[in-house]
């Protein structure tokens, strides 16, 4: 078998045809167009939203939306259980049944701003949301499957299926018991009062607050539980911060602190460069941390930093609001802002560069023409 990582069960260096580029300082690829047109952003204006309406949360879709009947799907809990158990859709809208806002955001956002850049998804900044999920907790379906000692991780399955770094699987995560027992895991199958759209998981998804998205596995098939760490390709040859195709890295996981700003007065349809009107300018956006609360957020103007008002969050999984008026004067001004959590993480002036673009929080900047 052989993989992206560029290695093989040995260890021996390979290379298939299959495997991504190695990053590059090139333009952006054809490849990567194909991917941005499919899975989009949400625009930053959608910043000024608490709840992002459905169509402009981000989406990331690794291979085919697949067709799914809900009348014959079914979930499968199983593996190392005392109690297997398939649940049909109804099943699970009849059990306890819960809706909690929860800000998204892909492992790969900020991917494309890093030099060399990974040839991947190529997202900027948009590749966040958040949703009000509706759906029932996992925790009383793990206890009712009894789930054995023995087990150590679940895996959760989607109906997908693909070939990614020439190994053809169903797209497939795992979590130890300890953080799939936590109890503001769900199996969603609602998102802002809808059912599932079909590019968002339909009939029922996984939801993870607090971790990176590909955690939230859609389309969800089986949990299986198993007495081992999980191999599967988007486990250990994916979603890891790794410096070179050969190193295993470290598996991604909670999402890192990050604010955003919606960019301000109006843009210039090509470049996307903000004018506005000089006077006082109200700047807003959001924050969020997978660890912790978001403590605190600054806004730079200039090269200076001043703080900015925080609003609370809708739910303790969702961005917090925040604002901060700017007396703008005329000329080019540079803007930037950054958010600090409750662990006391920031961030970084410049990406924190890793193989495949994973976790890049770097501080966005701004620059705005402000006219008399
Ligand atoms: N089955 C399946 N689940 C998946 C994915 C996928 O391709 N297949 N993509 C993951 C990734 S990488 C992310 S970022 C989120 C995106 O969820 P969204 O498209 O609903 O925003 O779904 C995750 N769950
Ligand atoms: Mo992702």
């Amino acid at each position: 078998m052989s993989v992206n990582t560029g290695r093989t069960a040995e260890g021996a260096a390979v290379t298939t045809a299959t495997a991504p580029a190695t990053p590059t300082t090139g333009p952006i690829t054809r490849e990567e167009l194909q991917l941005a047109s499919r899975n989009h952003a949400m625009p930053l204006e959608m910043l000024r939203w608490p709840i992002t309406p459905l169509g402009m949360h981000y989406l990331l879709v690794h291979f085919d939306v697949p067709q799914i009947d809900p009348v014959s799907w079914r979930l499968n809990i199983g593996g190392l259980v005392d109690h297997p158990h398939e649940y049909t859709l109804h099943d699970l809208q009849h059990r306890e049944r819960r809706t909690q806002a929860v800000t998204m955001e892909c492992a790969g956002n900020g991917r494309s701003r890093l030099d060399p850049r990974p040839v991947s998804q190529p997202w900027d900044q948009g590749g966040v949301g958040t949703a009000e999920w509706t759906g029932t907790p996992l925790a009383p379906l793990l206890i009712d499957a009894e789930v054995s000692p023995d087990a150590v991780e679940l895996v959760f399955t989607g109906a997908d299926r693909g070939i990614q770094g020439g190994v053809e699987h169903q797209y497939a995560r795992s979590l130890t018991l300890a953080e799939a027992m936590s109890d503001d895991v769900l199996l969603a199958y609602e998102v802002n009062g809808q059912a599932l759209p079909p590019q968002h998981g339909y009939p029922v998804r996984l939801l993870v607050p607090g971790w990176y998205g590909m955690t939230s596995v859609k389309w969800l098939q089986s949990i299986e539980a198993i007495d081992h760490s999980f191999d599967g390709f988007q486990q250990l040859h994916s979603y890891r911060y790794s410096q070179d195709a050969d190193d295993p890295g470290e598996p991604v996981q909670r999402v890192k602190v990050r604010a955003l700003m919606a960019p301000p007065g109006v843009p210039d349809f090509f470049t996307r460069n903000r004018t506005v009107d000089a006077g006082p300018v109200q700047l807003s956006g959001r924050a969020w941390s997978g660890n912790g609360t978001v403590d605190s957020v600054e806004v730079c103007v200039d090269g200076v930093w001043e703080q900015a008002q925080l609003q609370a969050p809708a739910s303790r999984h969702a961005w917090r609001g925040w604002t901060f008026t700017w007396i703008a004067t005329p000329g080019s001004h540079e803007l930037a802002c950054r958010a600090t959590d409750s662990t006391g993480q920031t961030q970084p002036e410049a990406p924190d560069w890793n193989y495949h673009g994973m976790g890049n929080n770097d501080i966005q900047r701004l620059t705005v023409t402000v006219r008399e």
